[in-house]
């Protein structure tokens, strides 16, 4: 029986993940998806994109014979993918399961797809991807479907170059018109060797540029260049470097404005020229992943690979000075082995904060991600209690955490009397970031639509 439709589902476990995506801001990966499914089946089929508010399988009831289901999974939502699979199955569906999670536990997805297999007594109706799709997994499994075979357990091919991406059909791309975020992607793949990060799980460490004519084209399709409404989003850690130097140059040459987000390392604070081009182009928020306020302390801890001495002070001065249109967010992650102890931990990275004066703040738990050094270091030291993927949001203690005393021996903390200095920090950064913040000025209206304050 030939395939009918095609939903793309974003599961959801918490408020705080469900606040991502109920917006209908789909996620990077959707484009790529819709576009890699229409090109591969003669008969074009509608991708529709389905954020999970809780309730997704309102939406998936059956008769879904026809219907294959995508389901992208990070960590924290991996057992709601696995919960929303089995309902479609349950339905007369067929669930493709893809994204961060199946490239980081590949070997827990397969026996996850076999159970769900067992307990819905189908069999070949779900199918893991890990890594990128652009290599032809996707296309793979897809062919299987429409020719009514069944799925194999999973369908893997390596990250390949980023060329000819196809791109999903105009009606498809009008599903997400609108949308207060845009996310693109311009790049993928990270050369830097973060013990804490997944990202090469999916993209590798080389870092693969997509052709900017591809990029301009899709920005064009999804009707965002010279508006001042939504909000490009750059889906790139590792933003920076020659080919997004050149894609910016051709932006500002044909004249584009348009707000945007990029996600830069410090090092590329300091590369003057791109932060010229960003500002021509539009009002932008750079969410820079600091970590800790002091770098060098991180770095011979050895959780960052970084190798420069930076001052990210100095770096975010200069930006701003030269740049009216360029508003600086910090990332931080709290619980990391080189912070000082109890009080201290809070007042040193206040007194950093204050100095800065970012206008966004994210704080996160450290969180040891599976796949990661990070997870293998503290599972080889004992220090992983919670292995309750849904807690693995950065809002969770999962791990053990230690902090430098005096001496800068590691001591054992309790959480709970970190968690007693952090929630009253945070209060406290919120009133004092909304005060300097200039986003609200500066019209970053994706942003102003979701966090009601400043730190989330
Ligand atoms: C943009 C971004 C966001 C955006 C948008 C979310 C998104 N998923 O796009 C926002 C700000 C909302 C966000 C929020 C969060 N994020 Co985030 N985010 C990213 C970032 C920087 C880019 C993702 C992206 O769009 N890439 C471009 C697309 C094209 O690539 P991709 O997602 O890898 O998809 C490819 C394949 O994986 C595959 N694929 C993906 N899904 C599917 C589905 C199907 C059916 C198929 C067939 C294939 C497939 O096909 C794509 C093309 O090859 C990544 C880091 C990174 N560089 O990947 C972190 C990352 C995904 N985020 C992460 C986390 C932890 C979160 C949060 C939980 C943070 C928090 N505490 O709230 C939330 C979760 C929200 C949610 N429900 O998705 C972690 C996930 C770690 C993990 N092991 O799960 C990452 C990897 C960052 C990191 N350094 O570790 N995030
Ligand atoms: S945290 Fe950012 S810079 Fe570090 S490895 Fe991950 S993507 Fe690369």
């Amino acid at each position: 029986m030939a395939l009918e439709r095609f939903i793309f589902v974003q599961p959801s476990t918490n408020d705080w993940i469900k606040r991502w995506g109920i917006d209908g801001s789909p996620i990077g990966a959707y484009v790529p998806v819709a576009g890699i499914t229409q090109a591969c089946l003669s008969q074009k089929l509608q991708v529709d994109f389905l954020p999970d508010d809780g309730a997704a399988e309102a939406h998936l009831t059956g008769p879904l014979t026809q219907t294959i289901v995508g389901i992208t999974a990070l960590t924290p939502t991996a057992n709601r993918a696995s919960e929303i699979a089995r309902r479609v199955i349950e339905n007369g569906g067929r669930v493709i399961i893809g994204g961060m999670d199946p490239s980081a536990r590949t070997d827990w997805w397969l026996k996850e797809a076999q159970k769900i297999g067992i307990e819905t007594k189908t069999k070949d109706r779900v199918t893991i991807i890990p890594g990128e799709i652009e290599g032809g997994s996707l296309a793979q499994a897809l062919q299987a479907a429409d020719a009514g075979r069944p799925f194999d357990l999973f369908y893997k091919t390596a990250p390949t170059d980023l060329t000819n991406i196809p791109l999903p059909s105009q009606e498809t791309i009008k599903e997400i018109t609108g949308a207060p975020y845009q996310r693109v992607s311009n790049s993928r793949g990270c050369p830097n060797k973060c013990e804490y990060c997944s990202v090469h799980l999916t993209a590798g460490l080389d870092k693969r540029v997509r052709p900017y004519q591809d990029v301009i084209s899709e920005l064009k399709a999804r009707d965002v260049l010279n508006q001042k409404e939504h909000q490009v989003t750059w889906t790139d850690d590792y933003f920076g470097g020659s080919g997004t130097i050149e894609l910016l140059k051709k932006i500002v040459e044909n004249g584009h404005h348009f707000p945007q987000f990029i996600q830069p390392t410090i090092e590329m604070g300091r590369n003057a020229q791109m932060w010229e081009l960003l500002n021509s182009i539009g009002p932008t928020l750079a969410q820079f992943g600091l970590e800790s306020p002091n770098r060098n302390r991180l770095i011979s801890a050895g959780v960052k690979s970084g190798k420069q001495d930076l001052d990210p002070i100095a770096i975010f001065n200069t930006i701003r000075e030269k740049n009216q249109n360029i508003a600086i967010g910090l990332n931080f992650m709290i619980g990391t082995d080189s912070e000082p102890l109890g009080k201290e931990r809070f007042d040193e990275l206040e007194a950093f904060i204050d100095a800065c004066k970012p206008d966004r703040v994210i704080i996160g738990k450290y969180t040891p991600f599976p796949g990661t050094l990070t997870a293998k270091k503290l599972q080889e030291q004992g220090r992983i209690f919670d292995f309750n993927t849904d807690h693995y949001d950065g809002e969770h203690w999962v791990m053990r955490i230690k902090g430098r005393n005096i001496k800068g021996d590691l001591v054992d903390e309790n959480t709970d009397e970190v968690d007693a200095y952090l929630d009253p920090f945070k209060a406290r950064l919120n009133e004092k970031v909304a005060l300097w913040s200039r986003l609200r000025d500066m019209k970053m209206n994706g942003f102003n639509v979701f966090s009601g304050g400043y730190v989330i």
